[in-house]
């Protein structure tokens, strides 16, 4: 009803952060290419196993002064994983707390999605890559209500049998068999590459394996080094294609990790490795785990570096829209943009649990991030604050799960946004 509708927009005008003027447009026009690193956990940049780094590649992306890198950025997604981190970076909306959105209501619901915004305010063409099939987590329909041009799944690449890990084509046969298509398309373009070879359970073939696994006695654990590495090289064949291609030039480069790759109990394990003690590994240790990578890289930028700024995948589209130069304020969107000084600092999980600067709250217990100590008797004031933050939570949550169960956004039409017809796109179509 649109007093739902008015709850919402309440909020998120509200909530709005207004672009820091000495960023905003300063990738205006450039082709956006996010690449989407599968389960790729923050710890891994700049992580040395046995004195060796496992992802040199990232890391100097992580390091170069044209990369905006964020070192707090945390994954939000609840059971819908890839889906839900899908989800929030493309549209600042969240996911469900039960089940993925994409899945349950991505076929029916009415999204103003980052294609759709971008096509329409900016004239850019969309496409997204993955060596899976179309259909997993009901893409091949969500898709074209974000309005995504073209989406290259597997069909489009060769899956014969020693090309696949089990989530589909190889990371470095993904990135090496879509250039020939991404040369074609229209610029400026927005287009997004899944990556799927470092997935659970991470096994690859001995051809493949090129970095020597973990100690532990979980192979999932080993192993998860073994795929990060061959993820991380396949993502430096692709800067080099990029360069080949001369599409480098104009294009900034978005690196996400979507969410955790090792589980919480699994954690335990992998504690060692981290120079902690499993004896002591508690509830705030592992929502330390939930940072993943998020850098922006834009090729001759001199003034970037590490942000220490608390963020998530809720802050992306508004984050990229300003970046390129396009306001957001008309939209509804639960993030807000990371470089703003009214950037909001507290970042919610699914679950309601929160972590801002200085505190993590986990499922009720509140703990102080300096010192990972629990607070169990807090001041008047810290006890006032957490309360305040939790009602926002809980409020943003709420009123987020309103706009996608009630199927809000279809009585909203922001300025100038012509609804997204899914029939216009037909992904089976041959390319060109
Ligand atoms: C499958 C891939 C994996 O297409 O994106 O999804 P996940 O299991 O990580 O949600
Ligand atoms: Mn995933």
């Amino acid at each position: 009803s649109s007093s739902d509708l008015n709850r919402v927009l309440d909020f998120t005008r509200k909530h709005y952060a207004k672009p820091d003027a000495s960023l905003f447009g300063i990738a205006k026009g450039k082709n956006v290419i996010v690449i989407h690193l599968e389960s790729f956990e923050q710890f891994l940049i700049n992580y040395k196993l046995d004195g060796q780094e496992v992802t040199p590649f990232l890391n100097s992306i992580y390091r170069s002064k044209s990369t905006y890198s964020f070192s707090n950025f945390f994954n939000q997604v609840g059971q819908g994983k890839t889906s839900d981190a899908e989800n929030m970076l493309e549209n600042s909306v969240y996911g469900l707390p039960q089940g993925s959105l994409f899945s349950a209501l991505g076929t029916d619901n009415t999204f103003q999605a980052a294609p759709a915004i971008l096509n329409q305010r900016a004239g850019y063409s969309s496409a997204v890559f993955h060596g899976n099939k179309g259909s997993f987590w009901n893409r091949d329909n969500v898709y074209k209500n974000f309005g995504y041009q073209y989406f290259f799944d597997s069909s489009y690449f060769n899956t014969s049998a020693n090309n696949l890990t089990e989530y589909g084509v190889k990371d470095k046969l993904l990135f090496h068999d879509s250039i020939k298509y991404l040369e074609h398309l229209q610029q400026p373009f927005y287009v997004k590459y899944i990556t799927v070879t470092n997935h659970f359970p991470y096994e690859l073939d001995k051809k493949n394996t090129t970095f020597p696994a973990a100690n532990t006695d979980d192979d999932s654990v080993n192993n998860y080094f073994v795929t990060a590495h061959y993820l991380d090289q396949a993502v430096k064949e692709f800067f080099t294609y990029l360069k080949k291609s001369g599409l480098y030039d104009n294009s900034i480069i978005v690196i996400y990790g979507d969410h955790y790759g090792i589980s919480d109990s699994r954690n335990l394990k992998l504690a060692p490795l981290l120079g902690k003690s499993a004896a002591t590994w508690n509830d705030f240790d592992n929502m330390q785990m939930q940072r993943v990578p998020f850098m922006i890289h834009i090729p001759g930028l001199k003034s970037g570096g590490v942000q220490t700024t608390y963020g998530g995948e809720i802050d992306v589209l508004p984050t990229l829209l300003h970046l390129l130069g396009i306001s957001s304020k008309r939209y509804i969107q639960f993030g807000t943009d990371l470089f703003s000084k009214e950037h909001d600092q507290t970042v919610a999980f699914r679950n309601g649990s929160f972590i801002t600067p200085h505190y993590s709250y986990v499922d009720g217990d509140i703990y102080q991030n300096k010192t990972g100590e629990q607070i169990t008797h807090p001041s008047a004031k810290l006890a006032a604050k957490i309360k305040k933050d939790n009602q926002k939570v809980n409020t943003e949550l709420s009123l987020s799960d309103s706009l996608n169960n009630k199927n809000l956004l279809r009585y909203y039409v922001p300025k100038g946004f012509k609804p997204v017809d899914p029939k216009n796109y037909n992904y089976k179509d041959d390319f060109g």
